[in-house]
């Protein structure tokens, strides 16, 4: 098997890139692979972007790039949040279904991630895999090893340093890290296994409910475009946050979920603007915006926004914006499924839902979706 591996970017030290080689695998501990990078963060788009949001007739921002490295810490700490129980829910999920769970899969499996992060969810999956599908003296640094954890994420820290957190815990597993966004990174790990691999199956696990962050036309696209690019056998573990209409859920639960006690989430949504001064010299007075967040219960889905206290005016780049007293710009929304939106939206996209998991509270699910 030739292993592909895009350029070496000139920062990556070369102590690292020695430390992550597969030449240098030392016993009992997991292989990885170099990180493969097929991001850019692009100055001009990200200009692009905040300029034609902020000249929309709703204001809004692109959600993405709420992570910058302190936004992604920021987010970090919302998940360990006693109001932000996502988290805690779909822990509590795989902490109980893991090992049944991951009896659906094949023997020869790669565990795909979108969106690691810091991949602490992570665990309980490679834990039931390693259990079930690997043996020791199967051990990962064979190039013929089957099974293999595939986190894609455009924050290459926070890849390094989940690989080399779970190096050794798993040593029977094969650690593939993917800097790219999810499409491009799943395009590459999927033409991989057809060409290297074809018996393998690709276990695509999309966690924490991200998929809510796209509108539904959105998340039929994305959908679509990855169902056009796994094959049957293929599977896809979607997590999703559930409405409130149809379950039992209090509206409170999900309003704290967004407005904790301790405005980590506030910081976490003014730390774009803050971003935007700095990266793109734009004057925003990051003082005088408020963070608002409340559920949409028509719409079932959470609407972050940030308000304007009073009138003002900036500039980005050659661009001068008036903002009212009270008016919002959009940071994100965060979509809550009921169990029939979610079969609907599987069954127009090309999926069938074989099974959903549930917390005990039933407030999270995690979806076993297979491509028909
Ligand atoms: C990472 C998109 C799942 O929508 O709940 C948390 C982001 N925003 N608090 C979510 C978020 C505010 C989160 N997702």
């Amino acid at each position: 098997m030739t292993i592909i591996t895009a350029p070496v970017p000139p920062d990556i030290p070369t102590r690292l890139m020695q430390q992550n080689s597969i030449f240098a695998s030392r016993a009992h501990n997991a292989t990885i692979l170099p990180i493969i990078h097929l991001w850019h963060h692009k100055h001009e788009s990200f200009l692009h972007e905040v300029i034609d949001g902020l000249l929309a007739e709703q204001k809004f921002l692109p959600t993405k790039y709420l992570y910058d490295q302190h936004g992604s810490e920021l987010f970090e700490r919302i998940t360990a949040l006693p109001e932000y129980y996502l988290t805690r829910s779909e822990q509590e999920i795989l902490h109980l279904y893991a090992d049944d769970i991951i009896s659906h899969a094949h023997t020869k499996c790669w565990l795909v991630e979108l969106g690691s992060g810091s991949g602490k969810k992570t665990r309980r999956l490679l834990q039931a895999l390693q259990e079930q599908y690997t043996n020791v003296e199967h051990h990962a640094s064979s190039e013929y090893s089957s099974v293999r954890y595939v986190p894609i994420d455009i924050a290459g820290e926070f890849l390094a340093a989940s690989a080399q957190a779970f190096q050794h815990d798993f040593p029977n597993i094969l650690i593939h890290p993917i800097c790219a966004e999810f499409m491009q990174g799943m395009e590459y790990i999927a033409q991989q296994r057809n060409a290297h691999a074809p018996n393998t199956q690709l276990l695509v696990y999309f966690p924490g409910s991200t998929i809510g962050n796209l509108t539904h036309e959105e998340a039929r696209t994305f959908l679509r475009q990855l169902r056009s690019i796994l094959h049957l056998g293929d599977a896809f573990l979607l997590a999703t946050d559930i409405d409130t209409s149809s379950s039992g859920k209090p509206i409170d639960v999900l309003h704290y979920a967004y407005n904790d006690q301790h405005d980590v989430t506030a910081a976490f949504n003014l730390n774009i603007l803050h971003r935007i001064n700095r990266e793109l010299h734009a004057t925003i007075p990051v003082e005088a915006y408020q963070h608002c967040a409340y559920y949409n219960a028509a719409l079932s889905r959470i609407e972050m926004y940030l308000e304007s206290r009073y009138y003002h005016t900036f500039s980005v780049s050659t661009h001068t914006f008036s903002i009212a007293k009270g008016e919002r710009i959009r940071t994100e929304y965060s979509h809550k499924f009921s169990d029939s939106l979610l079969q609907h939206m599987a069954s127009q996209t090309g999926f069938i839902v074989k099974r959903s998991w549930y917390d005990t509270q039933r407030f999270f699910r995690l979806s076993w979706l297979s491509p028909c």
